[in-house]
Order: structure tokens, then C-alpha cells, then sequence
């Protein structure tokens, strides 16, 4: 039976993937890379440093880490400042009735997010207290598609892999929960998810009743 159903953050429950995509393509400008949205589909669910490495070498550059530090830490500030002007509003359609009718299911409720701001994020939504626990970019050391992040999310609900349903945007999202033994739906184009169990055009359009075809 599914236990508890985690969450990614960006791209999932809101849509802070935009914002990383307008500052990492405005720093790719600087460095002389036009970043395309194809392009940026591989920066889903990654790492900053990871993201900013997959940047320099579709430019072929190389930096050293000082300066890699740097540029990555510019990236982030023109999130923040896009971040921090985010309202409660900006929480895609139905996802809080979604958590809410899991819950009432007595299903636990985790999100797994790759982004060291996952927590100021989820505050500045109100929903910091929707969870039974978070698992953010500061508490893992290897980034999607390792399967680091969903193993310590169940870990910390106390429940089992197998039993856990992963919402992911990004396909190294869909494959870090696959390779953490659980079920996934994809949040986006099928054709971009298709290794997910099932795909979904947007979070809110899932139906609880879905998770009938999770159990094994
Ligand atoms: P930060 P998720 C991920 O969040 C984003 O998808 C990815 O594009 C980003 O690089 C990563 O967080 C790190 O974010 O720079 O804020 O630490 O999709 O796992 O919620
Ligand atoms: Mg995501």
C-alpha cells in the first residue's frame, strides 16, 4: 500500500523552475552561452555547482573553482531576489486539496528538493507545516539522479521505499525515485518523463483514486 507520497519542490509544487531558468540563462548570457529551455531541462533536479558545470561546457569553458564559486553564487542571488517577491498565491492549482485529501487518507506527506532554499521557499508559501518532514539540498551529498534524497525522505517518515509515491519534474528526479525502489509520477511532457510510472501534465490534476494502480 502507499504509505506516503514526497514531493519535489520546483516545478511540482510551485513554479521556482521558471525562476531558475531566467537567472541561469542570464548568467549563461554572460558567459556567451545562449541557454535554451531544452538545454535547461538538464539543470532539472541537479545541483547548483552541477548545474552551473553543465553550463561551461556547453560554452567548452573552463573555470577554476574560485571562480565557479563566484558565478554560482551570483546565480543565486538573482533567484533569491525572485524568490523572496513569491506570495502564498503562486502554489500551482489543487496542491494543497492533494495534500490535504492524502492526508485524510492517513498518508504521509514529504518533499524532497534538491535546492538549498527549499526551506525559505516553503515558508514564504505558508506550507512549512503541510509536511511530516523535508529533505533539502543542504542534507544530502549526492545530487538526483542518485537516490540519496527519497532514501532519507522515507527514512525520516518511516516508511518503507517501496511504499512511497515521488512527484518529480525532472527526469533526474524521476530516476533518483526509481532507483530509490519507489513509485513515481512525472510532472510534465511524457515524452521527457516516460522512464515515470505514470505521467501527469500538472500536480493538481492527480487523482487520489490514481494511487490504486501503485499498489503492488
Ligand atoms: P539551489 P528541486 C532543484 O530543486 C532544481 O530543480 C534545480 O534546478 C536546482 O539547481 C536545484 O534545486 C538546486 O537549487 O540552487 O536553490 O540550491 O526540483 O529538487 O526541488
Ligand atoms: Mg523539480
Amino acid at each position: 500500500p502507499v504509505k506516503a507520497v514526497i514531493f519535489d519542490l520546483d516545478g511540482v509544487i510551485v513554479d521556482t523552475a521558471h525562476y531558475h531558468f531566467l537567472a541561469w540563462k542570464r548568467l549563461a548570457k554572460e558567459l556567451g552561452v545562449d541557454l535554451t529551455e531544452q538545454q535547461n531541462e538538464r539543470l532539472k533536479g541537479v545541483s547548483r555547482m552541477r548545474s552551473l558545470e553543465i553550463i561551461l561546457s556547453l560554452g567548452g569553458i573552463t573555470l577554476s573553482d574560485h571562480e565557479k564559486e563566484k558565478m554560482a553564487n551570483r546565480k543565486n542571488s538573482w533567484f533569491v531576489d525572485y524568490v523572496e517577491r513569491m506570495a502564498p498565491e503562486e502554489i500551482f492549482p489543487g496542491v494543497k486539496q492533494l495534500i490535504h485529501e492524502l492526508k485524510g487518507k492517513g498518508i504521509k506527506i514529504g518533499l524532497a528538493s534538491a535546492s538549498k532554499n527549499a526551506k525559505t521557499v516553503i515558508q514564504l508559501l505558508h506550507i512549512q507545516n503541510e509536511f511530516d518532514a523535508v529533505v533539502d539540498g543542504t542534507m544530502i551529498t549526492h545530487s538526483k539522479p542518485h537516490p540519496e534524497i527519497f532514501l532519507l525522505a522515507a527514512h525520516k517518515l518511516g516508511v518503507e521505499p517501496k511504499d512511497c509515491v515521488v512527484f518529480e519534474d525532472a527526469e533526474a528526479g524521476v530516476e533518483a525515485a526509481l532507483a530509490a525502489g519507489m513509485k513515481c509520477v512525472g510532472v510534465g511532457s511524457s515524452e521527457q518523463l516516460h522512464k515515470a510510472n505514470k505521467v501527469i501534465s500538472k500536480t493538481g490534476e492527480f487523482k487520489i483514486s490514481a494511487l490504486e494502480e501503485f499498489q503492488v
